[in-house]
């Protein structure tokens, strides 16, 4: 079996990937540095090389010998990316620059790299679903940087011919996204609080909406990833192609929670998107895969995870 590097992955994403990596029998090694990471969300198994995406000797270091690059380090919040702009352009494109480098210069020749972007490449675009061709016009730093690393990845490909394949993900949930972080996803704060009779704070009328994916979808789309194809630096969303609501988010979290749940409207959150929904086909197409879990069953999941942790 092969070894692969994880960048990021002691955090919610990239620590299921290491999971799904090592029950396949892989082996891997993580570069983290633990800044919204733990160690304790890695399996047991892997190796864990603590240090920053953006110092490209370390990328170097902890790429050697590896057979593939999943690319997931990152700081994941576009509220972050607004205050803190250099900060995160160094983590969020530097970073991905240094991988695609490091995995260029390996011995015996470049070897894969499959990278996560986001759908805030998109930006406010209300032509949805929104297909892998429609117009990208970031809001956010984070989603310029996100669009910046597939443009760097069409280099890595073209220009020193480094396997690329690299995944717009739209809003993912699931066990271990941190519910506590003022930074984190919707659904991880919205049953934090149900399951602990607390009021949620809906930003606005709440009649926007998201494309909601499994976490277990998204690593499925990873590891697919990896097997090509790679005559192209390819880009696919990761998306069901429904919506839901903050709303209907509200209602579905406190029936899987059994719990009454109270709505506070609060002031629209500035430069929030109002539809995001991707189109799911081009993945379907030319990889054969697609969002498998109801929305339903999900939060079934995440709840019960976020309950038992004593959430
Ligand atoms: P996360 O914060 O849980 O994971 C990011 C990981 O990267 C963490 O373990 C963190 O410690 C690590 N990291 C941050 N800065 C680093 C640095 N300088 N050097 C090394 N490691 C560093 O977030 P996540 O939701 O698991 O996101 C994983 C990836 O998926 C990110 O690239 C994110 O942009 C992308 N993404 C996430 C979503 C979503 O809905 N969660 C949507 C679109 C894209
Ligand atoms: C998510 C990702 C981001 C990016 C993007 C892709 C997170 C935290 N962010 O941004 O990384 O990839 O998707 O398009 O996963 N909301 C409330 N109340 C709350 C929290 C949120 O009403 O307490 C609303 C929020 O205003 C927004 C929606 O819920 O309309 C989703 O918010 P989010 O922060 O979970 O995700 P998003 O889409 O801004």
């Amino acid at each position: 079996m092969a070894l692969y590097l994880v960048t990021g992955g002691c955090g919610f994403i990239g620590s299921h990937l290491a999971d799904a990596l090592v029950a396949a029998g892989h082996g891997v090694r993580i570069l983290d540095d633990l800044s919204t990471g733990k160690r304790e969300n890695a399996p047991r198994a892997a190796e864990i090389v603590v240090g920053d995406v953006a110092d490209a000797a370390i990328v170097r270091r902890a790429t050697a010998g590896v057979a593939g690059c999943f690319h997931l380090a990152a700081i994941a919040s576009v509220a972050r990316s607004n205050e803190d702009w250099a900060g995160t352009h160094r983590v969020n494109l530097t970073g991905a620059i240094n991988v695609f480098d490091a995995a260029r210069a390996q011995q015996g020749g470049p070897v894969p790299v499959v990278y996560v972007s986001s759908a805030a490449v998109y930006g406010d675009n209300p032509n949805v679903p929104l297909s892998e061709d429609a117009a990208t016009r970031p809001l956010t730093a984070y989603g310029a940087d996100k669009l910046g690393c597939e443009l760097h990845a069409r280099v890595a490909h073209t220009v020193h011919r480094v396997p690329v394949v690299g995944f717009r993900f739209f809003n993912i949930y699931g066990p271990r996204q941190d519910p506590r972080s003022p930074y984190s996803g919707v659904i991880s704060i919205f049953t934090d609080r149900i399951l602990a009779g607390r009021p949620v704070e809906v930003h606005g009328d709440g009649e926007q909406t998201r494309d909601f994916v499994y976490v277990a979808d998204a690593v499925r789309f990873l590891i697919r990833g990896m097997a090509g194809p790679f005559g192209d630096s390819r880009v696919f969303n990761v998306c069901t192609g429904r919506a839901t609501s903050v709303n209907a988010l509200a209602r579905i979290i406190g029936e899987a929670a059994g719990k009454r749940v109270e709505l506070r409207h609060a002031a629209p959150r500035s430069g929030d998107i109002r539809v995001s929904i991707g189109d799911p086909r081009a993945a379907a197409s030319a990889l054969g895969i697609r969002v498998e879990t109801a929305i339903e069953d999900g939060l079934r999941t995440t709840v019960a995870s976020i309950a038992a942790a004593g959430g």
